[in-house]
């Protein structure tokens, strides 16, 4: 063993103890799960993220169901929340119909969710949080960056043992597991934190950072989609070693304000720093299209999408919203919002696509337009959302009709079911 190996910084993730020789388990108590890294002690930017949260909370709640395939899910949409990691082994992946995940699995035990308990479980864990740092920045209802720098002698040890410790005590004290991402960017943070996925803890350091990311897909960057991703693949750019190579003016050139964040990234560089005031005051979706739009159909094509990814957002985030916001921006760049509050708080896809309908109505004038988005403000509880038929006698059948197609549609594609929604008076989408 060469005298560096000897000297590389760690510890046991399960007894603690220090253990600077790299070996495969740990010479006190035996356990593999051992951590080194060079500069594990230098690191201080988390990423907390917890472990399959639902089921594993259901798992908690009914030991009878420790090693069984357990899907959470079912209730208004029809689809998945998120499988259990003995459900994930055999194919049953979040946002999947519920139907497929069934045919993939069909001896799971499937719990519709309880958004009470889990909005409860993610406060308790969070206030744990705070027990490590102020700096806690919350991205949704299970997961949160945390900004260790300055805690050492507050808590008689570095930030990597202190998130150890608390990775044990919340499967000591709440009974779920999490995993830890440790880097020294919020970036490189999150994306340490799904490498070991469950009751992983992983590091990536300064020096590492630029040839770990070499090989990565450039969909590992924040902010690329599955549309930039094309553009980028048009371009002949799949890997961020691509994006590695090439000069700042001429990523910015080609894709503006996006170009400077691949240029950064792509090199690890990433100065966002922990927002303690990061508690969502909207939560919106957007796109820009390639060529300007007037046509509606086209517009509430992207309107649709862009709902369901809302709705999909607040879901996760456990949140709900009763003012909805449509966002245009013309072809020379005039900002147009127009927004409308409803009866009650939302985080349905319907009820915010047809309230974004009613606002684009008048807008769609044959104005082009270089970007559409809808979203929510005056955020509120989910369990205050969507009052049954309250609001609209029809909201529910149209649910239910909504999961219907989506069902159609899966098993014979997505032309074969055209909704017709009506639009300025006449009908369209035919
Ligand atoms: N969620 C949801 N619908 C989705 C994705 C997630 O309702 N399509 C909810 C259920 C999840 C919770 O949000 O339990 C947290 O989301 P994550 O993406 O962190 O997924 P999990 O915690 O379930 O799994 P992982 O172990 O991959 O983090
Ligand atoms: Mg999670």
């Amino acid at each position: 063993m060469s005298e560096s190996a000897r000297s590389i910084p760690g510890f046991c993730r399960d007894c603690l103890k220090e253990q600077t020789a790299p070996a495969r388990r740990c010479l006190a108590c035996g356990s593999p799960r051992l951590l080194n890294h060079s500069e594990l002690y230098q690191l201080t930017l988390a990423h907390i993220d917890c472990d399959a949260f639902y089921a594993s909370i259901e798992k908690r709640d009914n030991p009878e169901l420790a090693d069984k395939p357990v899907i959470i899910g079912g209730g208004k949409r029809g689809v998945v929340s998120t499988a259990c990691y003995v459900a994930r082994i055999r194919g049953v992946r979040s946002a999947m119909p519920m139907f497929k995940a069934l045919e993939a699995c069909p001896d799971a035990v499937v719990i519709k969710p309880n958004m009470e308990k889990y909005v409860s479980v993610g406060r308790q864990i969070r206030a744990m949080m705070l027990e490590l740092t102020p700096l806690v920045q919350p991205l949704s209802i299970d997961e949160a960056f945390l900004d260790l720098s300055g805690t050492e002698r507050l808590h008689n040890d570095p930030p990597a043992r202190t998130l150890a410790r608390f990775a044990k005590r919340v499967e000591n004290e709440i009974g779920i597991t999490v995993s830890v991402g440790l880097s020294y960017c919020k970036f490189l943070a999150k994306v340490a934190s799904d490498l070991q996925k469950p009751r992983g803890f992983s590091v990536i350091g300064q020096t590492e950072a630029v040839d770990f990311l070499k090989g990565r897909p450039v969909t590992l960057i924040w902010g690329v989609g599955k549309a930039f991703a094309q553009t980028l693949e048009r371009d002949g750019i799949r890997t961020i070693g691509q994006l590695q190579t090439m000069e700042e003016a001429d990523l910015m050139r080609r894709y503006g304000t996006m170009g400077q964040r691949l240029y950064r990234l792509s090199r690890g560089l990433d100065e966002r720093t922990v927002e303690v005031d990061g508690e969502a005051k909207s939560v919106s979706s957007e796109t820009t299209f390639n060529d300007d739009l007037s046509r509606p159909e086209e517009l509430v094509q992207h309107l649709r999408r862009l709902s369901e990814q809302v709705a999909f957002r607040l879901r996760k985030s456990a949140l709900a919203g009763q003012t909805v916001v449509l966002k245009l921006k013309t072809a020379d760049f005039k900002l147009r919002t127009r927004n409308r509050r409803l009866e009650s708080p939302t985080c349905l896809a319907d009820r915010i696509f047809r309230t974004g309908l009613h606002l684009l109505e008048k807008e769609a004038d044959g104005t082009k337009y270089r970007l559409i988005g809808i979203g929510v403000s005056d955020l509120a509880d989910p369990a205050l959302a969507d009052p049954p038929d309250l609001v609209d006698p029809q909201a529910s059948r149209r649910a239910a009709a909504e999961e219907a197609i989506n069902k159609l549609r899966d098993k014979f594609g997505k032309a074969t079911v055209e909704t017709g929604y009506t639009f300025g008076g006449r009908r369209r989408g035919q």
